[in-house]
């Protein structure tokens, strides 16, 4: 995205659709001026008050009626001059709005431009932009206080104080480069190295938590298969608790794969039911049992069911995906073939539903407690980094355990601490803000 960041730009920060009220944002260096013209008034008074007016287009035509107000830069969200115009909900009522301040010179906003340009003024760190789309995709309560605490810093606070020990004991480091004559490996050795151990093990807890934080704020999928008439419909309704998959006595009643939304334990989750798996001859079941097999292979989670009736597939194709459920014990029959590690579970009085519920949320990498929510590194970007700042503070750490010239030393460590700013959004190119604020809405 080529941005230049003289244009003042403009969108709807609303939802689309229909509500009461709905918002065009302006930010940039005409936008006072722009809203202004817009609202037929002089550019003074719309100085730390809030104006009634009616927006007109071009031709003077009246178009809405809106409240209008400015923040006068750096103190606004994007630290440039933003006008908030406060029209009426609707699509068609806010394009028109929108077109009202096109047309006087504003240019419509690229996908989360604004928050874009509010990190470029160094209102908001990477992590918070980041943070911030978090809170507005948020698909559960504990998705929202994640990204809320991110956003207010938590993550950031990690990182800094990671990057600030490591430039402690650069300082260390190039002192000895400095001052060679002086006897640094006896000096301080210790220090260095036990402060070389703990940065290692910061980032990598940092790196690891991905799992977690990828979970709570993403959400996970977990499929269910197996067998036909096996309970798997039954399973999923029992667990979700409604009616959703028709269940019958006769194999081969699910055709399509269908999915279902949950919440469990504040995290979304997205349950999959699939054909059940037989030979057969007919086209349409076989391409059923195909595409719910698709879509397995891409879910976080799969529980393998089986109600003894059938030889057990341990599921090894799923690796640790796999979690083996054994399906209507209510009815009592024991199979001799039955799995000891296998969940009992009937869809029919409620039996094992729990444990499979917790069972697959500690597959998916979510963490049982809550208070693991600190500093956790929620994207793919943020991950990547973590785990390489991890690699190259224990690249020191091997250089200095093998007693290498501190230079050498240093140079790793410096990398290590360029990686944790760029963790924070410092020094990195215009590639990796184009592919974060890609994914963003426009008008955010
Ligand atoms: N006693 C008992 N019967 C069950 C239980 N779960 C399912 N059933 C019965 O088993 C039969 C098949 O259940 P479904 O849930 O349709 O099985 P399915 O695995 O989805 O079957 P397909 O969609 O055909 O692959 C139905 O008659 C259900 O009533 C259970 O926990 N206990
Ligand atoms: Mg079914």
């Amino acid at each position: 995205m080529l941005v230049d960041e003289g244009d003042t730009i403009a969108a709807i920060a609303t939802a689309a659709g229909v509500g009461g009220v709905g918002i065009v944002r302006l930010s940039g260096p005409r936008a006072i001026a722009i809203a202004c013209a817009t609202l037929g008034i002089s550019e003074a008074s719309l100085d730390r008050t809030i104006r009634v007016g009616w927006a007109r287009d071009s031709q003077f035509r009246r178009v809405d009626q809106v409240l209008a107000f400015a923040m006068r830069a750096p103190a606004s969200f994007t630290g440039e001059d933003v006008v908030e115009l406060q029209g009426h909900g609707g699509s068609h009522n806010l394009g028109s709005l929108l077109a009202c301040v096109v047309e006087r010179g504003a240019r419509i906003a690229e996908p989360g431009e604004f928050t874009r340009r509010a990190v470029a003024n160094g209102k908001l760190d990477l992590l918070r932009a980041e943070a911030l789309y978090a809170v507005i995709h948020a698909g559960s309560e504990r998705a929202l206080r994640l990204a809320q605490g991110n956003l207010e810093g938590t993550l950031g606070r990690e990182v800094i104080r990671l990057e600030q020990r490591a430039l402690g004991v650069l300082a260390e480091i190039e002192g000895a480069i400095d001052f060679p004559e002086d006897d640094l490996q006896t000096r301080t050795a210790d220090w260095v190295g036990d402060e070389l151990v703990a940065l290692r093990a910061g980032c990598a807890t940092l790196a690891e938590g991905f799992r977690h934080g990828r979970a709570v704020s993403a959400g996970i999928t977990a499929a269910l298969v197996g067998p036909v008439n096996v309970g798997k419909s039954s399973l999923l309704n029992a667990l979700v608790g409604t009616e959703r998959a028709l269940v019958a006595a006769a194999p081969g009643t699910t055709r399509d794969w269908l999915e279902v939304s949950a919440v469990w334990d504040g995290i979304a989750v997205v349950l999959i039911d699939t054909a059940g798996e037989r030979a057969t001859d007919d086209p349409v079941e076989q391409r059923g049992i195909a595409l719910g097999a698709e879509r397995v292979a891409t879910a976080d989670v799969v529980i393998v069911v089986n109600d003894g009736e059938h030889p057990w597939d341990r599921g090894i194709r799923y690796g640790t995906r796999a979690v083996l459920v054994r399906s209507k014990v209510d009815r009592g029959t024991v199979a001799p073939d039955d799995d000891a590690t296998a969940i009992a579970t009937s869809a029919l009085t409620g039996q094992g539903l729990d444990e499979l519920r917790r069972k697959v949320l500690s597959i998916a990498g979510v963490a049982e407690r809550e208070g693991s929510e600190h500093a956790i590194v929620t994207t793919a970007r943020q991950q990547a980094l973590a785990a390489s700042a991890r690699d190259a503070f224990d690249a020191a750490h091997a250089l200095w355990r093998a007693r290498r010239p501190s230079e050498v030393i240093a140079i790793e460590l410096r990398h290590a601490t360029q990686t944790l700013a760029q963790l924070r959004g410092i020094e990195v190119g215009d590639r990796v803000l184009d592919e974060v604020f890609a994914r963003f809405c426009i008008g955010k």
